[in-house]
């Protein structure tokens, strides 16, 4: 069963790029299968940190299949900085990337529909990342979104002006106009760029390869924390998140999927609105948010930091059928002489439960915790798992007992060579 899929376990952000990277050499191909400019991997190797959005990580690898899904929303116009930029650092993509024709195309109506709806939603507003997701899913699963393969069509821009239509008057409903003109002969550049690239039926080319008996590794994006059904509605994203995405979102049947890497970091973070119960709104949260460098690789927002969720983390382990756990940032702790791990919740009505409940009742549970002895060490020069300091150690058993899985990989720093294998 040569199919693996990779996703984050919390509100996004957890190191899914950095794993992918260090993963992809013993994979044919890496595919995304949700998402798009919204995410934000980063991999760091040779002294260089890059940043991807919407281009599989595993284009660095010159013999890896980099495959765009048809569960994919495509902003065109950020997908050809993200490759020029490419260019200029000289990997050559174009024979390793294929795009699915039954992805969707981001508009820029649907960005500024994304910024109109959230400012519409007053104190309510999700916290987007205002690259159009919310609005470009909308019109997908509302049977009116422009797929990547409408743009070999003759009758492409009437297509495009049948849906700005569209867009203009639900933003006249808000009292708004798109202002979009400014940007659509960048757009139409950008889709004749493009039109150059390999646009195919993905899920044939998928499918061939695993009749090869070639390996996939699947890409997720955000976190299962922002799935579009089991995350902290509506405070989510607009894509199915999970493992499950995954054959949907690249056509592969169940069957094929053998591992599951779920990535985790020691801490919790999360960037948007919505309900985060760990939350630390204290001088340790500050701590964290400053040694774990977190601020939004897309839009540089400061994250939201606490500590890890085990109840949270349950949760997403069971949706998504986790095999293995991978531990990232635990270096980001290292000034630390003590930790703490919420283990169960109190709710409302006093019970003490390890599950999680629904999201209307996450702002009025207490997170329980135990506190755990930091290592209090610097773990960034370490390169062996076995010369994890004894306090890590039984961090990681506290962890795999909670949990019920094992942890196989500790990040302890950002370049590809500070990842210790257990
Ligand atoms: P959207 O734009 O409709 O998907 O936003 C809906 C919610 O999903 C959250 N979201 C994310 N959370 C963490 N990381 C994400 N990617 C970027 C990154 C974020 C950034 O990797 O750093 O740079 O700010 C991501 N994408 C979406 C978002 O915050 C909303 O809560
Ligand atoms: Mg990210």
């Amino acid at each position: 069963m040569p199919v693996d899929v990779l996703i984050g376990l919390q509100w996004g952000d957890e190191g899914k790029g950095k794993i992918v990277d260090v993963l992809a050499p013993t994979y044919d191909a890496v595919a995304r299968f949700q998402g798009g400019p919204n995410a934000g991997h980063t991999l760091t190797f040779d002294g260089i940190k890059h940043v991807l959005h919407q281009v599989p990580s595993g284009i660095f690898h010159p013999h890896i299949l980099n495959i765009v899904g048809n569960g994919v929303v495509l902003d065109p116009v950020v997908f050809r900085q993200e490759l020029q930029k490419l260019t200029d650092r000289g990997v050559d993509w174009a024979k390793n990337l294929y795009i699915s024709k039954k992805a969707q195309l981001i508009l820029p109506s649907h960005r500024a529909l994304d910024r109109i709806s959230e400012e519409a939603r007053g104190n309510t507003k999700i916290g987007s990342t205002l690259k159009g997701i919310g609005p470009t899913y909308s019109d997908k699963i509302g049977r009116v979104g422009l797929r990547v393969g409408h743009i070999l069509l003759p009758d492409f821009e009437q297509r495009y002006k049948e849906a700005v239509a569209q867009h203009a008057a639900i933003a006249a409903h808000h009292h708004k106009e798109l202002e979009i003109e400014a940007l659509e002969a960048d757009f139409f550049s950008a889709i004749a760029f493009l039109r150059t690239l390999q646009l195919t039926d993905t899920e044939y080319l998928l499918n061939d390869l695993l009749t090869q008996g070639k390996r996939i590794l699947a890409e997720g994006a955000q976190g299962s924390l922002l799935d579009i059904d089991f995350g902290s509605y509506p405070y989510v994203t607009s894509s199915s998140t999970i493992a499950a995405g995954a054959c949907t979102g690249l056509g592969i049947a169940p069957r094929h999927i053998d591992k599951v890497y779920g990535i985790t970091k020691a801490y919790c973070t999360r960037v948007g609105s919505g309900p985060f119960p760990t939350e630390l709104h204290d001088e340790v949260g500050e701590q964290i948010r400053q040694a774990g460098r977190e601020f939004g690789s897309t839009t540089g927002r400061p994250r939201r930091t606490g500590w890890i969720d085990l109840p949270a983390l349950r949760y997403a382990i069971m949706l998504n059928g986790v095999t293995e756990l991978h531990l990232m940032k635990a270096d980001v702790l290292d000034a630390f002489t003590e930790i703490q791990a919420c283990t169960h919740y109190r709710t409302a009505t006093g019970e003490s439960t390890p599950q999680l409940p629904d999201p209307g009742e996450l702002t009025t549970i207490t997170p329980e915790y135990i506190t755990l002895p930091g290592w209090n060490s610097d773990l960034t020069q370490i390169t062996d798992a076995a010369q994890l300091p004894p306090n890590l150690i039984s961090y990681l058993d506290f962890l795999e007992k909670e949990l019920q899985v094992p942890i196989r990989i500790v990040s302890v720093g950002p370049d590809r060579v500070s990842t210790l294998h257990r």
